[in-house]
């Protein structure tokens, strides 16, 4: 099979949004070429593919490249969705829309600077400051689930696997004080999550991809 015959994803196994792309993919059955990368050392291949040098980027054996993790995860279930995951992006759709606009904006935004502080230079307060807009956007997300099981609706779909990553990396900046948080409904929906094997399978650990390797781990 030469280099152009399947799709190539480049990803990151840490990025949330790679995680969310590689959900969907996993999902619909679509098999593609995986390229883990290291953020700090970007492949020139990777860099040519996509000037934009975000992971993840979907290249097509087109030519065509994709390169936002939302746009992956449509184009993905889009030709197979065997759960019905896009369902909820037609029934409420405004819901949908909203949910996701302030997930990857003002909820990322908080995210990147609770997590990444002295990154950004932030002292205590500040901190404190971004970790409650987060909660804030946390606490909307435990009273849906309180009425349905899922952000979805019935069952998990695109609007779980769209947060739960970022909820998860949410968590991981200081697990004790979100797990003392009375989010009883949110706490159960990212621990299935975490425990689940749709979680397990994109969270394989590969090497970096290696130019002189050839196209990819099949995934
Ligand atoms: N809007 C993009 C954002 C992707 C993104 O920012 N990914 C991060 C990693 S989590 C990245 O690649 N950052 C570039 C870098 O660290 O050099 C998407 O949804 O795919």
């Amino acid at each position: 099979m030469t280099d152009h015959d399947l799709p190539i994803l480049w990803t990151f196994r840490r990025c949330p949004y790679a995680m969310r792309a590689r959900l969907a993919i996993k999902r619909s059955g679509i098999l593609v070429y995986l390229r883990e990368i290291l953020l700090k050392d970007k492949p020139a291949e990777f860099v040519k593919d996509s000037e934009k040098a975000t992971v993840p980027v979907l290249k097509l054996p087109d030519g065509k490249i994709l390169e936002e993790s939302v746009e992956i995860m449509l184009w993905a279930l889009k030709q197979n969705d065997p759960d019905d995951w896009c369902q909820v992006l037609d029934a409420e759709a405004e819901y949908s829309k909203l949910f996701l606009t302030e997930l990857d904006g003002a909820f990322k935004d908080a995210l990147d600077r609770y997590k990444y502080a002295s990154r950004y230079g932030l002292n205590g307060d500040e901190v404190l400051g971004y970790r409650s807009i987060g909660s804030a956007f946390l606490q909307r997300v435990n009273e849906r689930l309180d009425k349905h099981p899922f952000v979805s609706g019935q069952r998990q779909g695109f609007l779980d696997i769209a947060s739960l990553p970022f909820v998860r990396q949410f968590r991981i900046a200081d697990p004790i004080w979100f797990d003392n948080q009375n989010w009883d409904p949110l706490h159960e929906w990212l621990q299935q999550f975490l425990e689940s094997e749709q979680f397990a399978v994109i969270m394989q650990k590969f090497k970096p991809w290696d130019s002189q390797k050839g196209d990819g781990i099949s995934f």
